[in-house]
């Protein structure tokens, strides 16, 4: 879509009578979320009227050729800008997407009959697979099978749970299996990772064993806090350079910003991806965070997970612009969509965003819409979740689409290949989950190493990771800008 859209206008100051478009005045090509900007920037998301159907139907589009063949490019000026004349500012967020769905969720209704509805066409069939830029055969069949664990492994969770084994609650990335494990995969083992706890299936991939999920919320002695948290909080920053999901919402985009400047400190410039919900990134500290290292060019991968809900209530009360990408623009960083279901799509933009990173060019924001099939954890029955939206989302199911991807589009494996494999994923389920149970609980009385929660001097030695800390002068460029405003201020 383009905007400006004459349905849009609210909110927007027209700065000159415009015969043309602006995008044709900048003689833009017309990309679907190439929008422009003026003096006051305000977008607003695309409504269609209380009780009327949205103007586009919910269609796959063909693929864009050029945006698609281009690497991400910062979410900035264009080179054929002429903003210093007309105070235009024009943007362009590139779109991996293969549809465009246009709904939106409200609530209705008064009392007992009070709950959310849906408005917009919710009947197009899934779109296809991307193909990717970067994944081999192999590897996309490494990312499945990775997904096919992280599923299987959650849904054996809510049977430890349902026998009351699970001490506390679990929490399920159900339907956003695709984002955990594809986004991880396109870490390297110097990079950094920081799930949150949705992202159960990255924490896989980045080498904890389903035993080791399964041991933590089960609070078992050999779990990888010792019994000392249940859920997922917990990470490995001395082998696996994974930081343990912090709660508070948005706090781990700034650990990461810091994971990232010690490495550069050190003379390295690595890759730190961490997530946060469509919920979690209104936060104050969300904003401090991506501008701290915007400003800063760390190599943070920043992955909005847009999955509709925080707890119950819907994105569409949450915020206002269409798509949180476009949050990039006010960070001056690059920012790009992708479909959350859509494994192949997750991971080239992810590729992108920390090649970007290790290249010392700064944060990638990435937004991945998706669906959180399940409630916000296992006590919530999601009964507030419309019926038609878990329709529409069940069967753009990342793990299905994925799997008929490499059995028929791709062939890249066979009917039985698959059985193979399923079986196999199945076989090291059952013998981590058997091992877990069969786990001894934690005894305060005996093990005299793990009893204070917190660490202190005696734990560990804290060192430098990737080599001494230097600390260089800052590129000339920005010193001399520096300056320059140092002397302003002084003034
Ligand atoms: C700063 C902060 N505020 C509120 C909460 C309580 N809380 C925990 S999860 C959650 C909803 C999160 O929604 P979202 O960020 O969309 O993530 P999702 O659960 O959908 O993955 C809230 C409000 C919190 N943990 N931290
Ligand atoms: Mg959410």
């Amino acid at each position: 879509m383009t905007y400006p859209d004459p349905s849009l206008r609210s909110g927007f100051r027209l700065r000159a009578p415009a015969p043309l478009t602006p995008a044709k005045r900048l003689n833009l090509p017309r990309l679907p979320c190439a929008f422009i900007v003026l003096l006051h920037p305000m977008t607003h998301k695309k409504r269609p009227k209380h009780g009327s159907s949205p103007k586009k139907s919910n269609k796959s589009e063909p693929p864009k050729p050029t945006e698609q063949e281009t690497p991400l490019k910062p979410a900035q000026k264009t080179g054929n800008d002429d903003s210093s004349t007309s105070g235009l500012r024009c943007y362009n967020i590139p779109d991996y997407r293969l549809e465009h769905p246009e709904f939106r969720i409200f609530m209705s209704g008064e009392g007992a009959n009070l709950g959310y509805r849906i408005e917009g066409d919710l009947s197009a069939p899934p779109p296809p697979i991307r193909e990717s830029k970067y994944l081999s055969r192999k590897q996309c069949i490494a990312i499945y099978r990775w997904m096919l664990l992280n599923r299987r492994m959650e849904a054996a969770l809510e049977n430890l749970y349902k026998q009351g084994k699970v001490v506390g609650g679990v929490y399920f990335g159900l339907g956003q299996e695709g984002c955990s494990c594809a986004s991880a995969y396109a870490l390297r083992p110097d990079d950094w990772l920081a799930p949150m706890i949705r992202n159960q299936g990255a924490m896989l991939v980045r080498g904890f064993s389903a035993r080791d999920v399964m041991r933590q919320y089960m609070a078992k002695a050999d779990s990888p806090t010792w019994g000392r948290d249940a859920s997922s909080h917990f990470g490995d920053w001395q082998r696996r350079n994974v930081c343990a999901p912090i709660s508070m919402l948005g706090e781990l985009i700034g650990v990461m910003a810091g994971v990232c400047l010690g490495a550069r400190l050190q003379g390295r410039n690595i890759a730190g991806l961490t997530y946060v919900g469509d919920g979690g990134q209104s936060t104050g500290v969300t904003y401090e965070s991506v501008n701290f290292a915007a400003v800063q060019k760390l190599g943070l991968v920043l992955i909005v997970e847009n999955n509709l809900w925080g707890y119950s209530t819907p994105a569409d009360m949450q915020f206002c612009v269409k798509d949180l990408a476009e949050r990039a623009i006010a960070y001056g960083v690059p920012g790009v969509i992708v479909d959350g279901t859509d494994a192949c799509q997750v991971y080239d933009a992810t590729h992108q965003a920390c090649e970007r990173a290790r290249r010392g060019e700064g944060p990638t924001l990435i937004e991945a819409k998706m669906m959180r099939m399940k409630g916000h954890a296992i006590h919530d029955a999601a009964q507030y979740v419309p019926a038609r939206l878990l329709d529409f989302w069940r069967a753009r199911d990342p793990i299905a689409r994925f799997e008929n991807y490499l059995v028929n589009v791709k062939q890249w494996l066979t009917a039985e290949d698959n059985h193979k494999l399923i079986e196999d994923v199945e076989r090291e389920l059952e013998a981590d989950r058997e091992a877990a149970v069969v786990s001894p609980m934690p005894d305060p009385e005996t093990d005299k190493t793990h009893q204070g929660v917190y660490c202190d001097l005696s734990c560990h030695e804290i060192k430098p990771k990737y080599g001494p800390v230097t600390l260089r002068p800052r590129e000339p460029v920005a010193a001399k800008a520096k300056e320059a405003e140092a002397a302003v201020h002084l003034k």
